[in-house]
């Protein structure tokens, strides 16, 4: 056996079913272990794509995703997405490939410090340089990634090691764990905080969303009926179309939902993680904050929560909810506020404009998919509208990045969650600019033969930072480009391709697609005009935070 055998058989222990990436010469043990393995290798276009698509599995699946690349350059195109993992706590697992470490016969070509580059994106960065050690370092490495707060580790593996003829070294077991619960002082404290407050509020964060939170969460929030929004990426964490949800803080300040969080005396913030725009600003005469997470809130200007219950969030929330269930004489204090924000919010959805407004283009995705399909957003102006708008009522069916905050991860995000998920609807929504960053991915979904639908925002612009230039008084310039003839494009990688000519035709487009199945690219022209009359003249203030990357 080799040292990538060895490797393999250790990935294999872990469950790894797929590994994604592009091999390269020093890579080539490794992937004649794949091929003689139960693992399926599956190739992108680009590296990025492939580290966008790990870090997904782990973030939709809570196990490490898996990829794998050459050295050098193919190593170093994986850092946007071990970025993107780190910020957005997605748990991923990097292989890439290096020359030998016992002799260079290429001296220094194409050799590059991979593990430096890595060690600040990851929480682990580390060169094999022993057969022997594979067992131990790869188990290593998916506890590290699993662990709270999960992210991205590294391992180089240098082609000699993966070459070498080593002893069949047995591997490390995995055991389950179970996380230890906050202490009862906590707890006490926590529950004599929400006992006594008049306007309570739930805020639910990123953590909120991890995928084995889900059901603990819907029954705290049952449980307490004290009303809850989300920030973006806790959004769809609470099951079912909750009578609670008070909606989304997509800005930082003065949109509608601000007027209940403005309101409140305590907000129980659960999972926020403050990778996230801030959902509110923390300052003095603010609410007081209870933080509940898997790890003590970090301190920042704007966040600095005044009492915490540490410890697994799940059962830590079942036993502060037995301390004050049926207690709470104010919980739905803000509720009245309620209907006032979601009817703002849902305004001129349905409005017949051509080019589409965004929100009618969230209301008609809406229309179109199950309540289990899954949206996934790359990155720009619509994300906002998309988190205001959009509800959701299964976790983790929104996949939305608020931490990175980077374009291009839109498609292979969703790639991903089509191969997870084969019988449920996967919508992309990108928009033009975005969208070109990582399109060639649409010949992988071709040939992994998925069902997918991606939704193209064309406005042949960087709408977003075009949109802000125009807020800030500068002088439009620098923001337009050309598109390619998308249906056309959609044709050449072997996918399916229309475009939308009338505000009628969106659903009808979507609907058709999905069922024929397939990979097909679907273009919307888009308005963005609603973009000054809402996010600022309506919302009233040129000092508005609305950064969306
Ligand atoms: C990789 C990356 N580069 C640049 C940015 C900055 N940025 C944020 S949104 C945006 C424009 C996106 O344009 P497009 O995808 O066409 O979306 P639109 O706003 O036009 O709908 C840019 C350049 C970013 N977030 N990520
Ligand atoms: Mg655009």
């Amino acid at each position: 056996m080799k040292g990538s055998d060895l490797l393999v058989s250790a990935l294999e222990n872990e469950g790894v079913e797929w590994i994604f990436g592009i091999p390269g010469e020093e890579t080539l043990d490794v992937v004649e272990s794949l091929r003689r393995s139960r693992i399926k290798l599956v190739l992108t276009r680009h590296e990025q794509a492939a580290a966008f698509m790990a870090a997904t599995h782990g973030r939709l699946t809570g196990k490490p995703g898996v990829c794998l690349t050459t050295l050098g350059p193919g190593a170093l195109n994986l850092t946007t997405g071990a970025a993107y993992a780190l910020l957005g706590a997605m748990p991923m697992v990097m292989v890439t490939g290096q020359k030998g470490n016992l002799n260079r016969k290429q001296a220094r070509f194409q050799v590059g410090d991979i593990v430096s580059t890595m060690a600040p994106l990851t929480k682990m960065a580390h060169q094999i340089v022993s057969p022997v050690t594979i067992p131990s370092i790869v188990r290593e490495a998916f506890r590290l990634a699993q662990q709270e707060r999960p992210g991205p580790v590294h391992l180089e593996l240098p082609e000699d090691i993966a070459h070498e003829e080593t002893a069949d070294i047995p591997l490390v077991p995995r055991h389950p764990i179970d996380i230890p619960v906050a202490h009862p002082a906590a707890l006490d404290r926590a529950a004599d905080l929400i006992l006594r407050a008049e306007r309570p509020l739930v805020m639910l964060g990123a953590a909120a969303s991890r995928p084995r939170l889900a059901d603990a969460l819907s029954d705290f929030v049952r449980r307490v009926r004290i009303p809850f929004f989300n920030t973006q990426m806790g959004k769809g964490a609470v099951a079912g179309g909750s009578r609670l949800y008070m909606g989304t803080a997509a800005l930082t300040e003065r949109d509608y939902v601000h007027r209940a969080i403005d309101r409140a005396d305590l907000i129980i913030s659960i999972g926020h993680d403050t990778v996230e725009k801030p959902p509110f600003i923390m300052g003095p005469g603010g609410p007081t904050v209870l933080h509940v997470g898997y790890l003590p809130a970090t301190v920042e200007e704007v966040f600095f929560p005044d009492a915490e219950v540490v410890g697994d969030v799940g059962p830590s929330l079942a036993l502060l909810a037995d301390r004050v269930e049926g207690k709470l004489t104010n919980a739905g204090a803000l509720l009245p506020l309620q209907k006032g924000i979601l009817v703002h919010i849902a305004e001129r959805a349905e409005e017949n404009r051509f080019p589409l407004t965004p929100q009618r283009i969230v209301h008609d995705v809406r229309q179109v998919m199950p309540e289990d399909g899954i949206v996934s957003l790359d990155n720009s102006m619509y994300k906002i509208w998309f988190a205001r708008n959009y509800r959701t009522h299964v976790a983790n069916t929104l996949l939305l990045d608020n931490a990175l905050a980077t374009m291009g991860a839109g498609l292979p995000s969703a790639i991903m969650a089509a191969m997870l998920y084969p019988d449920r609807r996967v919508l992309a929504v990108c928009g033009d600019g975005g969208f070109m960053m990582n399109s060639q991915e649409m010949e992988t979904a071709v040939r992994l033969r998925l069902n997918l639908v991606v939704l193209i925002l064309q406005d042949d612009a960087y709408g977003m930072i075009r949109w802000k230039q125009a807020v800030d008084g500068f002088p439009d310039f620098g923001m337009t480009f050309g598109n390619p003839d998308f249906v056309t494009y959609a044709k050449a990688l072997h996918a399916k391709g229309s475009r939308v000519e009338t505000a009628e035709a969106l659903v009808p487009s979507l609907e058709a697609a999905f069922q024929e199945r397939g990979v097909h690219l679907i273009a919307v022209p888009i308005d963005y005009a609603e973009n000054i009359r809402v996010l600022v003249d309506e919302l009233r203030s040129g000092t508005l935070e609305l950064r969306g990357g």
